[in-house]
Order: structure tokens, then C-alpha cells, then sequence
């Protein structure tokens, strides 16, 4: 397998800067000597051109657009990214996407499911399904999947929206942060969702097991995404949104095994995105270092 490295160091969809940093720290930390060892072929594409955001306007006009920061900026960032995931589709090569804040996604979605019905495995403390119409901070990482799945109030997004990506499809696992109205969203919706409860209750590995069976039904393959402030900060303290009571080092790794060896069995996973690396809250890259050796683990590293 040739896996093409896309970087994308992009923040305007965080509220916190340095995450545009995060391709780099992933690289530092031996992402392609790690994904040689899992016996895949790293060929690695730079970086995508991102504007600076000092040189922005946050709030530049735009009918609609409720209090979603930086949309044209995102839009265009997404959408050349949609066309460079769905390039390396097409040339057989498995897109990996660094980022970066998650609103890279839309795009990373957007070209996953070009010419194919994919599902969506999201692992993250949070659902990311706001609109620029419920979300309390007008960040569009926390409104990927509300922007893709085009929903109500998503209208000022219509550029995002992948009409082959179904609720139905789309399975959350270790959420435990969610805005009051994103929560009367996620309850109303078909998305299937996996909290940490979930995992308290019956490990990691099947919790994962049911995800891939959520999103693998019906459709030609899955995006994987991985946020890395699914896992507990005490695991991975360089993110943007800490929050407390995510998985372990262990169960991070045990979720990616899981995915593997499914893989291992069926090539089911697509493409991947591993976002919101911020460099400048880590400590000595080590979350940087975690989202190398994660990544590595999709892809099937072993202990033996
Ligand atoms: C929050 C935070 N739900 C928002 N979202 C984050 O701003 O919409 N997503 N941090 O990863
Ligand atoms: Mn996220
Ligand atoms: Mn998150
Ligand atoms: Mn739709």
C-alpha cells in the first residue's frame, strides 16, 4: 500500500492557534519510519498552501453565515483538499491527511466520497455537528460533520455538504463533550454515537468492532478520523480542547489495532485524517509523537 502524505496546516477553524504547526511535529516525530515498520509505503505529498491567518478577517462578510469564523479561508482549504484526497483515490494511493484543526475534514470527506458512499468513524471528545447556526463559539472545527451531512442551518456551508455521507453511516466513539444544542442535534439524528460510557461498559475493542460495523454497512469503505483529543490528556496533553476522562494510551492503541485487523481481513478504511496537534501546548512533541505511533497502528503495527 502507497500512503500519500497530504499536510495541512491549517488553524482558522480552532480557537486556539499553533495547530497549523501540527504536520510538521507529526513528521518530526517519525511518522514515515513508523508507517515503513507497519509495512506500508509512505510517499509523502508536503503541505497544502494555507494563507496566514494574520493576514484575515475572521468575520469577512458573508450572507448567513451565523458566527462561523474564517469560511471563505476554510472553503478554500477544503476544497483543494477534496481534490487532492480523491486524486490519490484515484491513482490507487490511500490519502493521509495531517492537520491541522478538524474542519479540515469537510474536505478530506468531500474527497473520500467523490466517486464512492463512504462511512465516517469519528474519534474525538466531541460530536462536531454544530451549524454556524447553534454553534456557541463560531469555530468550525466543532461543525464538520454538521457542515458534510449538510444539515439545517449548515445553508452558508452548501460547499460541504457530501450527499453520499449518511447519518446512518457515520459512528462516533469516546464522545464526552457536547454543546446543548448539539446534543438535541445528535439526539434527533441516525448518527450512531459510542461515549465513553460506552467504552466503560464494554471495552474498547468492541465498542470499535460496532463502529466499524455501523459504517461499513452499505458502503464502499470508511474514513477514519482521528482528533487527538479523544484520547485523555494526560495521554495527549498538546490539543486545543482538553477534555478530561478520554481514552488511555492503551485503549488508543487497542481501538487502532482493532481497526487493522479488520483491514487486515477486508480492506474496508479509505482514507484518515489524524488533526489538532498544537505543538505550542505540548510537552516535548510527545502528542505529536502519539498521533505518528497511532497512525502506524491503523496500519498495522504489532508488538510481534
Ligand atoms: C465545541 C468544541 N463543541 C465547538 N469542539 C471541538 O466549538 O463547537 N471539537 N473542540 O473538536
Ligand atoms: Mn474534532
Ligand atoms: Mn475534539
Ligand atoms: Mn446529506
Amino acid at each position: 500500500t502507497i500512503v500519500r502524505i497530504i499536510g495541512v496546516p491549517m488553524d482558522f477553524g480552532a480557537n486556539r492557534r499553533g495547530v497549523d504547526m501540527g504536520p510538521s511535529a507529526i513528521r518530526y516525530a517519525g511518522l514515515s519510519d513508523e508507517l515503513e515498520r507497519a509495512g506500508v509505503e509512505p510517499v509523502d505529498a508536503g503541505d497544502l498552501f494555507v494563507p496566514r491567518a494574520e493576514e484575515r478577517d475572521p468575520d469577512a462578510s458573508q450572507p448567513d453565515r451565523g458566527n462561523a469564523k474564517f469560511l471563505r479561508e476554510i472553503e478554500s482549504v477544503c476544497t483543494r483538499l477534496a481534490d487532492e484526497v480523491a486524486a490519490a483515490l484515484t491513482e490507487g494511493a490511500f490519502p493521509l491527511v495531517l492537520g491541522g484543526d478538524h474542519s479540515l475534514a469537510i474536505g478530506s470527506m468531500n474527497g473520500s466520497a467523490r466517486d464512492a458512499t463512504i462511512g465516517v468513524i469519528w474519534f474525538d471528545a466531541h460530536a462536531d455537528l454544530n451549524t454556524p447556526q447553534t454553534s456557541p463559539s463560531g469555530n468550525v472545527h466543532g461543525m464538520s460533520l454538521g457542515a458534510v451531512l449538510g444539515r439545517e442551518g449548515a445553508e452558508s456551508m452548501a460547499w460541504a455538504h457530501a450527499p453520499t455521507v449518511s447519518e446512518e453511516s457515520i459512528a462516533y466513539v469516546g464522545l464526552r463533550s457536547l454543546d446543548d444544542r448539539e446534543r438535541e442535534l445528535l439526539r434527533d439524528s441516525d448518527v450512531t454515537a459510542f461515549t465513553m460510557a460506552d467504552i466503560d461498559d464494554r471495552g474498547v475493542t468492541s465498542v470499535v468492532e460496532e463502529a466499524l460495523a455501523v459504517a461499513t454497512d452499505g458502503t464502499d469503505g470508511v474514513h477514519l478520523s482521528l482528533d487527538l483529543d479523544w484520547l485523555d490528556p494526560r495521554a495527549a496533553p498538546g490539543v486545543g480542547t482538553p477534555v478530561r476522562g478520554g481514552v488511555t494510551y492503551r485503549e488508543a492503541h487497542a481501538a487502532l489495532e482493532t481497526i487493522a485487523s479488520r483491514n487486515d481481513r477486508e480492506d474496508v478504511v479509505r482514507s484518515m485524517d489524524v488533526v489538532e496537534v498544537n505543538p505550542i501546548l505540548d510537552e516535548r512533541n510527545e502528542t505529536a509523537s502519539l498521533a505518528a505511533e497511532l497512525t502506524a497502528s491503523a496500519f498495522g503495527t504489532r508488538i510481534l
